[in-house]
């Protein structure tokens, strides 16, 4: 059976690409600021797994649908004879470069494509949309109206007034800012349009909604695999007789924070692939700045998105303390040994490691050689650094819509745009990095890793969409 397929129409630069591009998430349809931005009708297919659920066909503006409206009314045709009028348009007028837009719209609705029109309900209704629309209706193909608000102002009361009289279904769509949600309503409202379009798009909706579950585990699976590849991390180099290994010691050092913030560069390419996003300009930061000065001041916490509090307290998890978060508010590494003294925890944990990124030793081989070696950090709490970080890069991926041109900005706190992590959930991520750490049977403590982190990434995206409504 044919899938359904809408072609986007409407005024020049009222977000038709806009929608294309969120409805069918593809973030390759050319949106922009300048009207006249798309020539030529083309279809993008949503699909699942090779299956198409549907299409959408991203059209040029109408440029003459006055002229056009004219020529339809020019010959003497009855309600029924309409349609028959605009593909005899097409036909006489194929080639006739003056209405070329026109031709370009019209062509796949003939075909039998559902017509989608879009309009700005940030500016006033006014008398030049009716001939627009009135094409569409003698077309006598299954119509909605899609008001998308791209500015501030408010016109939609008399958008909606005026649409209500050509289109069954008029609803408020932002091309821009509807989150899952709102595009699975309106592929609801779709079926409504015909009846034989119901079905296949109450499964899309379905399917769509298995398809985010599965991405969901895989990058849950990528950037648990990440946090082990960075856990396990070592660089090393030889060191030549009789040299000192100080001077050479910065060097290895830079080395090591540049594998790590290779592999987080990576594991950010994948989830962005991931959720299909494959344009996306990052603003970030370095993982670099993790050395040992910054990693214990207030402004690094603030950056990686955890409160002192939560610092503390995965060290005290990894030191074997009881769970639960030691509440203190001063800054500082001396006062992480203060405030695990005070909560009677014996100075001994390996919370104590936690004031080193890593540490450079000399590792002496056979016959006299000797090697620098940097890694695998010990640091309690460098995986829940990571994970921060991967998290909210993560949760703002999976949220961005494919027509969203602008930057991926990641430099806020995992806060902003995820709910704190709950005690069990911070022990269950502790128990998997020690785990990991222990480095033995890592495919089994990795999977255990994935599946606590796709439990935390569940409850993101639930939270991303009450926050919305
Ligand atoms: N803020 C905001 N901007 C939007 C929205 N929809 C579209 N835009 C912006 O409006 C401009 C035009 O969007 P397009 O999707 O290219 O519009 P179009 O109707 O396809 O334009 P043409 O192909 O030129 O006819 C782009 O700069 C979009 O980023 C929206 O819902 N909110
Ligand atoms: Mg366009």
């Amino acid at each position: 059976m044919p899938v359904p397929v809408f072609a986007v129409v409407g005024h020049p630069n009222k977000g038709k690409s806009s929608i294309v591009s969120t409805l069918a998430h593809d973030d390759s349809v050319a949106v922009s600021p300048v009207p006249g931005t798309t020539l030529h009708c083309r279809r993008y297919p949503m699909t699942v797994d090779g299956k198409e659920l549907y299409v959408l066909v991203d059209t040029p503006g109408f440029q003459r649908a006055r002229r056009v409206l004219s020529h339809l009314r020019s010959g003497e045709t009855t309600a029924a004879e309409r349609p028959d009028a605009v593909r005899a348009f097409l036909e006489k007028h194929g080639g006739d470069d003056a209405f070329r837009n026109e031709v370009e719209l019209l062509r796949p609705i003939a075909e039998g494509a559902g017509i989608l029109y879009v309009v700005d309900g940030s500016v006033p209704y006014g008398r030049e949309y009716e001939a627009e629309m009135e094409i569409l209706r003698w077309t006598g193909q299954p119509r909605m109206a899609l008001i998308n608000p791209i500015g501030d102002t408010d016109h939609i009361g008399e958008w909606k007034a005026a649409l209500d009289q050509y289109f069954s279904v008029v609803r408020v769509f932002d091309a821009v800012m509807a989150d899952f949600h709102k595009q699975t309503e309106l592929l609801h409202a779709f079926g409504q349009l015909k009846e034989e379009w119901r079905a296949p798009l109450e499964s899309a909706v379905g399917l769509l909604a298995a398809d985010r579950e599965q991405r969901r585990g895989h990058a849950a699976r990528t950037v648990a695999e990440t946090i082990g590849e960075m856990l396990a991390l070592k660089v090393e180099e030889k060191l030549p007789p009789d040299r000192p290994p100080e001077p050479l010691k910065s060097g290895l050092l830079a080395r090591y924070r540049g594998e790590l913030q290779k592999l987080e560069g990576r594991c950010r390419d994948r989830v962005e692939e991931i959720h299909d996003h494959h344009n996306v300009k990052r603003i970030e930061d370095e993982l670099e700045i993790l050395d040992e000065e910054h990693l214990f001041s207030s402004e690094t916490w603030s950056i990686f998105g955890l409160s002192k509090a939560q610092i503390v307290g995965f060290g005290a998890i990894g030191g074997g303390a009881a769970g639960g978060l030691i509440d203190v508010a001063l800054g500082g590494a001396s006062f992480l040994a203060g405030a695990l003294v005070g909560a009677g925890i014996g100075a001994s944990t390996a919370a104590f490691a936690a004031d080193r990124l890593v540490e450079v030793k000399v590792m002496h081989l056979s016959l006299g050689r000797r090697m620098l070696v940097a890694g695998p950090t010990t640091n309690v709490n460098f995986p829940h650094i990571v994970f921060g970080r991967a998290r909210l890069h993560r949760a703002l991926v999976s949220g961005r819509r494919h027509a969203q041109r602008d930057e991926l900005d990641t430099l806020r706190t995992v806060e902003e745009a995820a709910p704190p992590l709950t005690g069990s959930e911070k022990r269950r991520l502790e128990r998997s990095f020690a785990r990991i750490r222990r480095g033995r049977d890592t495919v089994t403590a990795t999977e255990e890793l994935a599946q606590v982190i796709e439990g935390i990434f569940a409850k993101d995206d639930n939270s991303a969409r009450d926050v919305r409504d």
